[in-house]
């Protein structure tokens, strides 16, 4: 790329006489221009993957490393006195996804083109993404994060659907977003837009009339499902999504001769969560409007389609009032009553069925029945999912049931994010590990070389240090660059427990107080959006906040420990705080969270894990050994057994266990109420003493005890780039080019 001679002919001037801005749109363009010339991939079968979340972060950077020509215009913009950086702050981010779910799906985009296979993306083009979260007076306001400008990612295409609700129809409008794969293909991220969308609709923050379809239904990305006309709306957007998405699909299948009862031969269809899945009855509408009969739809269908399961917290899983599909989409009401009379006529058990005595869908219950493959995102929970949460399924289905523990994209979250690292590994062992993540296991062999542990601190004190600037600047917080960066990053919610590192941080504030200083001063920090409507997370985010404003004001506590609460949390922060970790915070409760990819990250760079045995936090486990993790609290059978006999009594702790009592009571204690807002830590309070339903309280004393022998063990910085090293050495198994491969060698042969 000669970026003097694109410049020049887009400006008809030198790079010098140019704004960044003006570059970054000159870049955009022709980073458009080489993706669109790559090879698009070509086979009978094709993948839709299927999702109302696509979390792509930035792509400038990711294009060019993905393009191979990333490293070339680093060095003819530096050799203009620019750089990359800087550019790239002119890109928004696209938000389009809440957190791990959509991130998955953008880690996996990524993964499918560099692999060669022949698989789009397909989704909804929010025009606000996640709202942008800003802080005042202690607590999270969320305000409407617009990202589209003239230089957007998209490419507006002539395809148009007709999706009809029961009382207007609508247009969709498909636009594109180009996905390079590293040395690869390219493939399409299929984003469908409401033609009649209307911005003037949104009244203050992020309110707006949640009854005019017309202008709202891509207006917005959902962050909870907390009130009624937004899950109606839910319902809207996922439809819309479906209806042309299966519209499109049908057409590119005839296209290529498929007939219609062949379906399956042609393609494959993805269900990310149960969000998308919608697809089944539409599919299944569409065809036999076509003039397939009813049977053999519903075999072509459940051929096609293969479902994820993401979550076994059972107040995520998806469930429709009929009522509801029956005022917006009551064409699929018959299908779907005669996918569940079906299921009742084989099985006696209702606990299976679809439409439950209430008249509530189960969108679940039709992804299992009714597709080829269940899966889960890592071996705990999708042991699981078969032992527990969908045990009747599996029963019936076992066949069905397979894991696929979730991967991230190496190119985004090591060359990106960490050149330092990247250039590092090259000179140990080559360049393969960029294709063949397991390669870096070869960094073993240096497990003892003073030389490159070193180097390995070096760097992430240079990454430190880099993220300190970038906080000074951005929230004018001063952080001592040499203490422990101790970081939890992640969304806001109780079973992730934000509150038990609360709990922690308020017990260490106390004891440094009381003259026992730390060896190594502790930064803690905390990125995590709250969900609108989710009260009590709103109320830790308070804690929190409050929290960091007593302690790094209090003159004998802050040169030991400060408290951060980075603002507006999204993948470019990420970006700048993963490589920047020394110990990763990834301490839900056992069984509750799916897998987790945040953990994968933070291990690629270097971060050691301070983990409950949960989700992929197992697996790492396994590959690291005891040495090179810190793993606490009780095991997933402890707690599933603690939640069947209903055991488990918080106030029975508190009474009992004088350290939980006294951090408890100090969310209640004069200081803190006087820093904050009594009805929030009031009811914070409560909900850890009469309930806490996360069971923080039993797993505390080893948390503090675990927390501590990391913070000893850093004291030692040898030994301590050894676990680094082994971390970084043994994540390649978390490559989602391995995921990938499993899903295309178990599940979708293409
Ligand atoms: C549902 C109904 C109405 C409105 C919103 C929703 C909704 C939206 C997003 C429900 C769930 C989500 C997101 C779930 C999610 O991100 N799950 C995470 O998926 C990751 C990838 O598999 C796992 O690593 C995490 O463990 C899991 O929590």
């Amino acid at each position: 790329m000669d970026i003097t001679r694109i410049i020049r002919e887009t400006y008809n001037r030198d790079i010098s006489q140019c704004s960044n801005g003006e570059i970054y749109a000159a870049l955009l363009k022709e980073t458009q221009r080489m993706a669109q010339g790559k090879q698009r991939p070509d086979s009978k079968k094709k993948l839709y993957y299927f999702s109302a979340e696509f979390l792509i972060g930035k792509l400038l950077s990711n294009n060019l490393i993905n393009l191979g020509v990333y490293e070339d215009v680093k060095r003819q913009l530096e050799e203009s006195g620019r750089s990359i950086c800087e550019i790239e702050e002119f890109e928004n981010e696209p938000s389009l996804g809440n957190g791990g779910l959509g991130r998955l799906a953008a880690c996996f985009l990524d993964s499918i083109a560099t692999l060669g296979l022949n698989g789009d993306g397909v989704g909804l083009n929010y025009h606000f993404g996640l709202f942008k979260q800003v802080f005042k007076d202690n607590e999270q306001t969320a305000v409407p994060d617009r990202w589209i400008t003239d230089n957007s990612w998209l490419i507006k295409t002539d395809k148009t659907y007709r999706v009809d609700f029961k009382d207007r129809s609508v247009t969709a409008r498909l636009y594109d977003i180009i996905v390079t794969g590293y040395n690869g293909i390219s493939n399409k991220l299929h984003l469908f837009d409401l033609e009649t969308v209307d911005e003037g609709i949104i009244t203050s923050g992020i309110d707006f009339d949640k009854q005019d379809i017309e202008k709202n239904l891509t207006l917005f990305l959902y962050p909870d499902d907390s009130d009624d006309d937004g899950r109606i709306l839910r319902i809207y957007q996922q439809y819309f999504m479906v209806c042309a998405g299966a519209q499109m699909l049908i057409e590119e299948c005839t296209q290529k001769g498929c007939k219609l009862y062949d379906l399956a031969d042609y393609a494959v269809i993805q269900i990310n969560d149960t969000h998308p899945t919608m697809i089944i009855p539409e599919l299944i509408r569409q065809l036999t409007q076509r003039g397939l009969d009813f049977d053999r739809a519903i075999e072509a269908v459940s051929k096609s389609c293969a479902y994820t399961n993401h979550t076994i917290l059972a107040e995520a899983l998806e469930k429709w009032p009929m009522h509801y599909l029956q005022k917006a989409v009551p064409q699929l009401v018959p299908i779907i009553e005669i996918l569940d009379d079906r299921v009742r006529r084989k099985y006696d058990d209702t606990s299976l069925a679809i439409i439950d005595k209430n008249d509530i869908v189960h969108m679940a219950h039709i992804d299992i029945h009714y597709s080829m493959s269940v899966n889960g995102v890592a071996s705990l929970h999708t042991d699981i999912l078969k032992k527990e949460e969908l045990n009747g399924f599996y029963k019936i289905y076992p066949e069905r049931f397979n894991n696929k523990t979730n991967g991230i994209t190496f190119r985004r979250w090591l060359l990106h994010t960490n050149p330092q690292l990247t250039d590092l590994i090259v000179s140990l062992i080559g360049e393969d590990f960029k294709k063949d993540a397991k390669e870096l296991k070869k960094l073993l062999a240096f497990k003892n070389d003073r030389q490159v542990l070193e180097r390995l601190l070096d760097i992430k004190q240079e990454k430190k240090n880099e993220l300190c600037s970038h906080i000074l600047a951005a929230q004018g917080i001063v952080i001592d660059p040499n203490s422990i960066f101790d970081i939890q990053i992640k969304r806001m919610h109780e079973y992730k427990r934000q509150q038990l590192n609360a709990l922690y941080i308020i017990h260490k504030y106390l004891e440094i107080k009381s003259g026992k200083k730390p060896g190594t001063p502790i930064t803690c920090i905390f990125g995590a959006k709250a969900a609108p409507a989710y009260i009590i997370a709103q109320d830790i985010i308070h804690l929190i906040l409050c929290l960091s404003q007593i302690i790094n004001n209090d003159e004998d506590v802050s040169p030991y420990l400060k408290v951060i609460m980075v603002e507006n949390y999204n993948v470019t922060e990420a970006e700048r705080l993963i490589p920047a970790c020394d110990i990763s915070q990834q301490i839900s409760l056992a069984s509750k969270e799916a897998s987790g990819t945040g953990n994968m990250k933070l291990m690629l760079n270097g971060a050691i894990t301070l983990g409950t045995e949960d989700g992929a936090n197992v697996e790492i486990h396994e590959l690291v050994g005891d040495d090179n993790i810190y793993i606490f609290g009780d095991t997933s059978d402890i707690v599933v057994e603690r939640y069947k006999n209903k055991s488990y009594v918080a106030k029975d702790y508190y009474k009992r266990n004088k350290n939980i009592r006294q951090v408890v009571d100090f969310i209640t204690d004069e200081e803190l109420m006087e820093t904050g807002d009594e009805v929030r830590l009031l009811r914070l309070s409560k909900e850890l003493t009469g309930k806490d339903w996360f069971m923080t309280f039993p797993d505390f004393d080893s948390y503090v005890e675990a927390r501590e022998r990391a913070y000893k063990d850093y004291e030692d910085r040898m030994a301590w780039a050894g676990k680094m090293l082994v971390n970084i050495a043994m994540s390649g198994y978390f490559s989602s080019d391995r995921t990938i491969e499993e899903y295309n060698r178990d599940i979708w042969r293409i």
